[in-house]
């Protein structure tokens, strides 16, 4: 079995912090570290040490956890920042430099050849530590190509692990992060990661065309918190390659354990797991239509991609709706050691029906429709 070729950077604790509904305590923090580590991701990133006292002790708290996940941390490309970082004891840094004009301009007033310039002793002085070293391109979908690549070269010559693509205000389609991908992919020999806004919906298309361009490494959060709608979601983007490569994700995470993460995270931060989350969502594994259940009752893979099982999930059947049909019906009167001849069994669901376009049936009630019919 051919493992997964990208990795989870999990980044909850730093892009999750961002999020307008977070503010995690010291103990949420330890206890979504462990929960992420249990699931099984690679990295989990962490909020800047020098963002604040209350940073900086945690950051040093979540590396003396022991986790099997490198704990990695975010850092502006100073050296102050990058101290402040190596005295947590991180495995690693992922440094960043907006690139794209507006940004250049209304954050940091650097210019190309001053980002580049200004960026070698920062990865410098986090390479002679001994820790991973990422440099990142803030803005990377509003930036000029060649700006792009003469900073990612420079960053490559300088010997970072790796480069990130940030798509930070979320305008980028899958076609595009492939193409950007792919040429960068021409242009540095280290490892590449991507990170994605989920302002118009495309965050995990693009995580997933960034993988196939060749991009090594993925930014996730849970429930894709951060920034404004915030990122790709863990559970969004491992749906997405676990319905390519079922085996690989299925040995490399415990995808039993992603409601409870999820569940974790949302309680922390005060808000509701949507009604159709990927995977987790209320209703990702209802069947309602007549036909859907005709197929499901044959072969669950005819309208599900990924078994619930997989996860640790059921799903349900809903028979009681006026959309339900005859093949549903008999096979809850099976269920219950009843069998009906096929004109019975239409007048039944007739009758189903009629009942439901009051208002859908219980299981319960369906039984009891089932029931009545047999002893009437
Ligand atoms: C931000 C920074 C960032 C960084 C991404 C990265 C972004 O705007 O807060 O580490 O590559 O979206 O650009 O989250
Ligand atoms: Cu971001």
């Amino acid at each position: 079995m051919t493992p997964p070729t990208w990795k989870l950077i999990d980044t909850t604790l730093r892009e999750g912090e961002q999020f307008a509904k977070a503010s995690f305590r010291t103990e949420d923090k330890l206890e979504i570290a462990r929960a992420l580590d249990t699931f099984g991701v690679e990295y989990v990133e962490v909020t800047s040490p020098a963002a604040s006292p209350q940073s900086q002790r945690d950051a040093t708290l979540l590396v003396k956890l022991g986790l099997g996940a490198r704990v990695i941390t975010h850092s502006r490309c100073v050296l102050d920042d990058v101290k402040a970082a190596l005295d947590t004891g991180v495995r690693g840094i992922g440094l960043l430099f907006a690139t794209s004009r507006i940004l250049r301009e209304s954050s940091h007033g650097k210019s190309t050849q001053q980002i580049i310039d200004a960026m070698g002793p920062p990865i410098e002085l986090a390479l002679r530590a001994g820790v991973e070293v990422r440099f990142s391109a803030e803005d990377a979908f509003r930036s000029e190509v060649a700006d792009l690549l003469a900073v990612y070269r420079a960053a490559d010559a300088l010997g970072v692990h790796r480069v990130g693509i940030a798509d930070t205000v979320g305008i980028a389609t899958p076609r595009q992060v492939f193409v950007l991908v792919r040429e960068i992919r021409h242009a540095v020999r280290c490892d590449i990661g991507f990170h994605g806004h989920n302002d118009t919906g495309c965050a995990i298309a693009n995580a997933y065309e960034a993988i196939s361009a060749g991009a090594t490494h993925v930014d996730v959060s849970v429930l894709g918190i951060g920034e404004r709608v915030g990122i790709t979601p863990v559970g969004g983007f491992v749906a997405r390659m676990f319905s390519l490569e079922p085996q690989a994700v299925a040995e490399r995470y415990r995808l039993g354990q992603l409601r409870e993460l999820e569940r974790l995270v949302a309680r922390v931060t005060g808000v509701d797991i949507p009604f159709n989350n990927y995977v987790t969502g209320e209703t990702a594994y209802s069947h309602k239509a007549g036909m859907h259940l005709k197929a499901m009752m044959s072969n669950p893979g005819s309208y599900e991609i990924i078994p619930p099982e997989a996860f640790g999930l059921t799903r349900r059947l809903i028979i009681g709706s006026r959309l339900t049909g005859r093949h549903a019906i008999a096979y809850r009167a099976r269920e219950m050691g009843i069998t009906f001849g096929e004109s019975e069994l239409k007048a039944i669901t007739r009758r189903i029906k009629e009942l439901a376009d009051a208002g859908e049936l219980s299981e319960e009630q369906i039984d009891e429709v089932l029931r009545d019919w047999v002893t009437a």
